[in-house]
């Protein structure tokens, strides 16, 4: 079966087909022009609005990965607004840790959404993924991408991003909202 990953984040594509490697599935980038306006007020309207337009393009199966950190102590920012939340990603890291400098609570989840469409445009699935854990106080590691060096998973001692690709895989948000994905696909072969 080929899925459009209806992205232009090659990590999640990456992601992706690792954790999906033993599935009979191949994920395509959609074309060029795929730039979406992600203006939902929420991860599923976003997770849908590039699914749909990925669609639009290819008219075929279609997943969009709608995905952010949220922090508690900033009620939930970064959020929606993760790839927003300043210039690079350097940045962004920098602001979340000025942020939190006089937090005592760090907790924080990822959370992804994932939609698929079938060739039609038909919602045929959506899944929510997260993965808890809390913000260090100095970032570590340089694997992942994102967030995942200033990210310590729940029950871990090394952030998201000293973690190898293999362990990030088997506790991410993405891991677990594709899961949910792959047991729908599962039910379309029968
Ligand atoms: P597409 O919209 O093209 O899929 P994007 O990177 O803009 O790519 P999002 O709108 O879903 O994707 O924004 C998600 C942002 O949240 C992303 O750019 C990262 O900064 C962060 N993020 C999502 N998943 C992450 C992960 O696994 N590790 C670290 N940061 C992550």
């Amino acid at each position: 079966m080929e899925i459009v990953l209806a992205t232009n984040n090659e990590h999640k594509l990456k992601e992706v087909e690792e954790i999906c490697k033993n599935l009979d599935v191949k994920f395509i980038l959609p074309p060029k022009e795929f730039n979406p306006e992600e203006n939902g007020i929420s991860f599923e309207e976003n997770s849908y609005i590039k699914a749909k337009a990925a669609n639009i393009l290819t008219h075929k199966y279609t997943l969009a990965d709608d995905s952010g950190l949220c922090v508690k102590a900033l009620n939930g920012a970064p959020g929606l607004y993760s790839n927003r939340f300043a210039g690079t990603q350097q940045e962004k890291i920098d602001k979340i840790l000025k942020l939190l400098e006089d937090k005592d609570d760090r907790s924080a989840k990822f959370v992804c959404v994932m939609t698929l469409l079938d060739k039609e445009g038909n919602v045929k699935f959506v899944a929510k993924g997260e993965c808890k854990g809390s913000i260090v106080k100095t970032q570590k590691g340089v694997n992942g991408f994102g967030y995942d060096p200033v990210f310590l998973p729940e029950g871990k001692t090394l952030t998201m991003a000293e973690l190898s690709e293999d362990e990030k895989n088997e506790i991410s948000h993405r891991r677990n909202a594709l899961n949910q994905v792959i047991d729908f696909l599962k039910t379309l072969d029968k």
